[in-house]
C-alpha cells in the first residue's frame, strides 16, 4: 500500500510520544561529587499543573510556540505563570486533599535569573524525582531520569541565560518494568521531593572523590581517590589538618589515588568522630566530613573495627504524615532519636535509597546503615532495560554515599522469589556492588524455602551477609516453625534477621490471639526473641518497623490504609507495648 504523507497533528496522533525522550538519559555517569562545592538553590514557588494525559510532552509545551512541525496552528494549552503554586520540594500528594491519590504526571515550571560569576560549568542536581522526570530549559530538551530514589545531574552549561525558564515533568506512574515494580507494600508518593539547586564548577573538575581505610591494613592506612572530568595529568592535594596529613598525589588521565599511614580515631557508633577532609586539584577543591572505619565479614561474624558486632536494629520508611517522603531534617533527627531509644546501634533503610541527610546524621550521631534499593518483589527479571535501571540505582547511592562511614551495608533487593532469572539478575547486582565499592559487605532481605523450612535461598551464595524476612507469629502462624527453620539452618555467614513483625493499631486491645492488637504484637516480639537470641549466626535484626506507613493495600478496619507494624504510632507520638519489649532485650544485648 501507498505510504500516505504524515499529514496529521504530531502531538495527538504519535503513540510512540515517549520515544523521542528517551535519549538523553541522565545516570551515574553525569554524576558529580558535592562536598560544599558552590550551589544556587531553586526551591521555593513552582507554577504547577497537574498532567493526567502527558500532555506537556505530546505537545511539547517546552517549544512554547504556536505552530506545530506540520505548520498547524495550535492553541496553547497551558499558562505557565498563571498556574497555582507549589512550594517544591514536595510530596504532591500532602500538599492539598484532592492529591493525596494522585499517580501519574505533574509539570513543574518557573523563572529564574541566573549570573554568570565565571563559572566554567554549571550543573542542574535534583535530589529525587519519582519516578521518572524529564527536564527542559529554555525551550531545550535537556534530558531525563529513571529511579525515585537517587540524584539527577544535568549538565546546563550551554542552556543557561540571565532570564530562565526551567520545565520539570515528574511522573510518578507506577510500572511493572520499572525498579520498583507497580505493586509494594508501601504508598508511592509523587513528586519533586528533594532539593533542586544549581551545582558551579571549574571548567575541569573532581566528578568523584572517595576516602576510606584500606581493609585489611590494621586501620592504619586511608586510601583516597579522585577522578577528574577530563582525562588530564596533573597532581591533586589531600588535606586532614587533624591528622597531620598535607599530601600531594599525582592524577594520570584524569584519576589518581594515595595511600597515607596514618591511625585515625576510628568511628564506631559509641564514638561517631568525624574528621574534616579537603581534596584540591587545579581550580577545583571539595569538602567532607568523614568518618574512618572498617567493616568487614569473617566467617559467620560481622566486624565493625575488627570486633564482632551484634546489629540491633530497626527498619524504617522514609515518610511522615506531614510531608510524605519529603522528611524535614528534623524529623530524621527525630528518628535517628528513636531508634537510640529504643537501643539500637543499626538502621535498616527500606526499600529505596532515603536522603543523603539520612547518612550524614547518621554518621554524626553514630547510627550503623544499611542501604537499599527497590528491587522489589516481582520485578521484571528478564527484561534488560530494568536491569540496567536498578544496576544504575545502585551505582548512584553507591556514588552519593561512598564516604559515609555510618553506610556498612548496600543491600540489592527484598523478598524476591527464588527463580532463574531473579538469580541472575541479583547476583549481578550483586558483583557490581563489590566492584563499584570494595570497601562493604553486600547483602539482600531474602525469604525462606518455605516448603523446607530453612533458609536455602541460592542468592545467598552471592551475598556477604544473608538478610532473611520471616514472619512466625503472623504470616506464619505456628510459631514452632522459628526454632524449627533456625535449627534447620546452616548458613556459612552471617545472618541479619531484616523483618518479623505483627500489625497494632494503637489503642486496640484484646487476647494475644487478637490478630491488629497491641497484646498479639508485643506476644510475637517475646516468641521472637525468645526464638533469636541464642542462634549462634544471627548477627542482628531490623525487626518490621519504626513507626506505621500509609500502603495503599491495607484496608482493614484496623488499617484504614496504613501498614501497623510500627512500634509507634504513625505520628510517632505513641509507643506500642512492643518498643518495649524490643529495648529491654537491646538493652541487654549492648551490655
Ligand atoms: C515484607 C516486606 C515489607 C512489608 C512487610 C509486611 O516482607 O518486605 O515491605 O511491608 O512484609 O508488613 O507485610
Amino acid at each position: 500500500m501507498e505510504k500516505k504523507e504524515k499529514k496529521y497533528m504530531s502531538d495527538i496522533h504519535l503513540e510512540d510520544y515517549a520515544e523521542q525522550y528517551e535519549g538523553l538519559q541522565a545516570t551515574v555517569e553525569n554524576a558529580i561529587f558535592m562536598g560544599n562545592r558552590a550551589t544556587e538553590s531553586l526551591n521555593g514557588d513552582w507554577n504547577y499543573a497537574v498532567d493526567q494525559y502527558d500532555t506537556c510532552v505530546r505537545q511539547k509545551w517546552f517549544n512554547e510556540r504556536y505552530v506545530d512541525e506540520q505548520g498547524f496552528t495550535v492553541p496553547i494549552d497551558y499558562s505557565f505563570d498563571e498556574w497555582p503554586v507549589m512550594k517544591l520540594p514536595a510530596s504532591w500528594n500532602t500538599v492539598a486533599p484532592e492529591y493525596k491519590l494522585y499517580d501519574g504526571s505533574m509539570v513543574f515550571t518557573r523563572r529564574f535569573k541566573y549570573e554568570n560569576h565565571d563559572n566554567k560549568k554549571v550543573f542542574l542536581r535534583i535530589g529525587a524525582v519519582n519516578y521518572l522526570c524529564r527536564v527542559f530549559l529554555n525551550k531545550t530538551y535537556i534530558g531525563m531520569h529513571r529511579g525515585g530514589s537517587t540524584p539527577v545531574f544535568f549538565d546546563v552549561t550551554d542552556y543557561l541565560k540571565e532570564d530562565n525558564r526551567i520545565i520539570i515533568q515528574a511522573d510518578s506512574t507506577r510500572r511493572p518494568e520499572q525498579v520498583p515494580t507497580e505493586n509494594t507494600d508501601w504508598f508511592n508518593y509523587g513528586g519533586v521531593y528533594r532539593d533542586i539547586e544549581l551545582v558551579m564548577v571549574p571548567e575541569i573538575f573532581i566528578k568523584d572523590f572517595r576516602i576510606s581505610l584500606v581493609p585489611g591494613s590494621d586501620f592504619k592506612k586511608i586510601k583516597a581517590t579522585v577522578t577528574l572530568s577530563e582525562q588530564t595529568d596533573t597532581v591533586a592535594r589531600l588535606i586532614i589538618n587533624e591528622l597531620s596529613i598535607d599530601n600531594e598525589f599525582s592524577i594520570r588521565d584524569g584519576i589518581g589515588e594515595i595511600i597515607i599511614d596514618s591511625a585515625p580515631i576510628l568511628w564506631s557508633p559509641e564514638n561517631p568522630k568525624l574528621y574534616d577532609v579537603t581534596v584540591s586539584c587545579l581550580n577545583d577543591s571539595v569538602s567532607d566530613r568523614v568518618g574512618f572505619r572498617e567493616i568487614s565479614v569473617k566467617g559467620r561474624e560481622i566486624l565493625l573495627n575488627g570486633k564482632s558486632i551484634f546489629l540491633r536494629g530497626i527498619s524504617c520508611h522514609e515518610e511522615s504524615v506531614a510531608n510524605g517522603k519529603c522528611l524535614t531534617h528534623e524529623e530524621r533527627i527525630e528518628n535517628i532519636k528513636l531508634a537510640k531509644e529504643l537501643g539500637c546501634n543499626f538502621m535498616r533503610a527500606a526499600h529505596y535509597p532515603h536522603h543523603e541527610d539520612m547518612a550524614r546524621l547518621a554518621d554524626e550521631m553514630g547510627i550503623l546503615l544499611w542501604e537499599e534499593i527497590p528491587v522489589y518483589w516481582a520485578v521484571r527479571f528478564e527484561r534488560e532495560k530494568t536491569y540496567q535501571d536498578a544496576e544504575n540505582q545502585l551505582k548512584e547511592v553507591i556514588f552519593r554515599d561512598f564516604n559515609r562511614a555510618s553506610v556498612i551495608i548496600w543491600s540489592v533487593g527484598n523478598e524476591n522469589a527464588d527463580t532463574d532469572e531473579r538469580l541472575l539478575f541479583m547476583s549481578k547486582l550483586s558483583k557490581c556492588a563489590h566492584e563499584t565499592d570494595g570497601t562493604r559487605p553486600v547483602s539482600a532481605a531474602c525469604l525462606v524455602d518455605g516448603e523446607k523450612n530453612m533458609i536455602a535461598d541460592r542468592l545467598a551464595e552471592h551475598l556477604d551477609i544473608i538478610g532473611i524476612n520471616e514472619y512466625c507469629g503472623w504470616y506464619t502462624p505456628d510459631f514452632s516453625r522459628l526454632p524449627e527453620l533456625m535449627e534447620n539452618s546452616d548458613p556459612d555467614k552471617p545472618v541479619i534477621i531484616t523483618e518479623f513483625g505483627a500489625d497494632a493499631m494503637k489503642g486496640c486491645h484484646g487476647d494475644i490471639t487478637d490478630k491488629g492488637t497491641e497484646e498479639c504484637q508485643a506476644d510475637v516480639y517475646e516468641k521472637q526473641i525468645d526464638a533469636l537470641r541464642n542462634i549462634e549466626y544471627v548477627k542482628g535484626m531490623t525487626p518490621w518497623i519504626l513507626y506505621d506507613f500509609r500502603c495503599p493495600r491495607r484496608t482493614s478496619v484496623i488499617q484504614k490504609y496504613y501498614n501497623r507494624k510500627g512500634l509507634l504510632s504513625e505520628d510517632k507520638t505513641y509507643k506500642k507495648p512492643a518498643f518495649y519489649i524490643l529495648r529491654k532485650f537491646y538493652m541487654e544485648k549492648a551490655e
